[in-house]
């Protein structure tokens, strides 16, 4: 069944968070669509749209050349109907990198959430504990964002919010292995199903951070092979471009990432990194965040995506 016709409140607010990437491309690409006819000015006219959505200079030339193909292969005639084409040509280009996740294929399933700072690391696994705590999982939190002593108060106050089963915190200053070592201990004590472990997205430099991460995976694999079971990595959706060198640094320095969150989509007109990510990358998309509250976290479907990218929002 289309998505469409079965509107829900995720993705009437997905259209709203995604308006502005929806204003400055679909609304030009409409404009685009009326033309009489099918020419190469046209998809240099598409491919700079492509680029202003920020889907970056080798995937949208790739989408311009899909878009081509089927023109030619369909004997598509009319610019009216490349609408329908490029919808599929973006649907198909992400519906592969969805992957919802499975918590339920380890026991405790253990998460390491990774980021740089701001992009919602504790916002997101604040969202993910209330989901799984509403799902009956026992869930646990692991402050291992010891730098800053804020960080482990807003984690507490998602895990009151969320009613998991704990919270494990140090120290300020603390090593955060040593948090995660304690976080998986207590929860194969508790029996408990998941695991979210938060990290700083700083420090004195990039290096520490780096080190500090590696070093969190080791001592997770020491005290269960196979974990961490998912890296989930953070990204900023108004970062832009400039995400995809972020993407590329933790993925290389952490051994591969399993997956990514790609927050703060409402109110950006960059909603198009997501294209390039996969595409480039081919790093799986988990989840996308919409806004600051518990329900605006949702498992990544890219028919729902490219849907809500498409469709107009209704007011504000
Ligand atoms: N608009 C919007 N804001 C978000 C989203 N996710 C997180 N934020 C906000 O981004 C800011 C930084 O989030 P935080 O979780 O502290 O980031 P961290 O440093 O990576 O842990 C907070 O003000 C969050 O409320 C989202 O999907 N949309
Ligand atoms: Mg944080």
């Amino acid at each position: 069944m289309n998505i469409l016709s079965k509107p829900t409140g995720f993705f009437k607010r997905l259209c709203q968070g995604l308006s502005r990437t929806h204003n400055g491309f679909v609304f030009g690409l409409e404009k685009l669509f009326t033309k009489a006819r099918i020419d190469e000015e046209l998809y240099e006219e598409l491919e700079e749209l492509l680029l202003l959505a920020d889907i970056g200079f080798t995937t949208s030339n790739q989408i311009v050349e899909k878009l081509k193909g089927e023109v030619k292969r369909k004997k598509v005639k009319e610019a009216v109907a490349l609408k329908s084409i490029l919808q599929e040509i973006l649907t198909n280009m992400l519906t592969s990198f969805e992957a919802p996740l499975d918590i339920s294929l380890h026991s405790p399933f253990i998460m390491l959430v990774l980021g740089v700072n701001g992009v919602g690391k504790t916002t997101t696994i604040g969202k993910l504990a209330t989901r799984f705590g509403r799902e009956g999982k026992k869930v646990l939190l692991a402050a291992g964002d010891t730098f800053r002593a804020a960080a482990v108060e807003q984690l507490e106050v998602w895990a009151d919010r969320a009613k998991v089963e704990g919270i494990i915190k140090h120290k300020p200053g603390a090593d955060p292995s040593a948090v995660a070592f304690d976080a998986i201990k207590a929860a194969k004590a508790r029996e408990a199903d998941l695991v979210i472990i938060d990290t700083a997205g700083r420090l004195h430099n990039k290096s520490h951070l780096i080190a500090e991460l590696q070093k969190m995976k080791r001592v997770i694999a020491r005290e269960m092979p196979e974990a961490p079971h998912e890296i989930l990595l953070v990204l900023d959706a108004t970062t832009g471009q400039n995400g995809l060198q972020q993407v590329k640094q933790f993925n290389e320095a952490m051994g591969g990432i399993t997956g990514l969150a790609l927050t703060k989509l409402d109110g950006t007109a960059k909603g198009g990194i997501i294209f390039s990510i996969v595409n480039e990358l081919a790093i799986p998309i988990k989840f996308i965040g919409i806004g600051e509250g518990t329900e605006d976290l949702r498992d990544f479907k890219a028919e729902e995506f490219v849907c809500a990218l498409f469709e107009k929002s209704q007011g504000n």
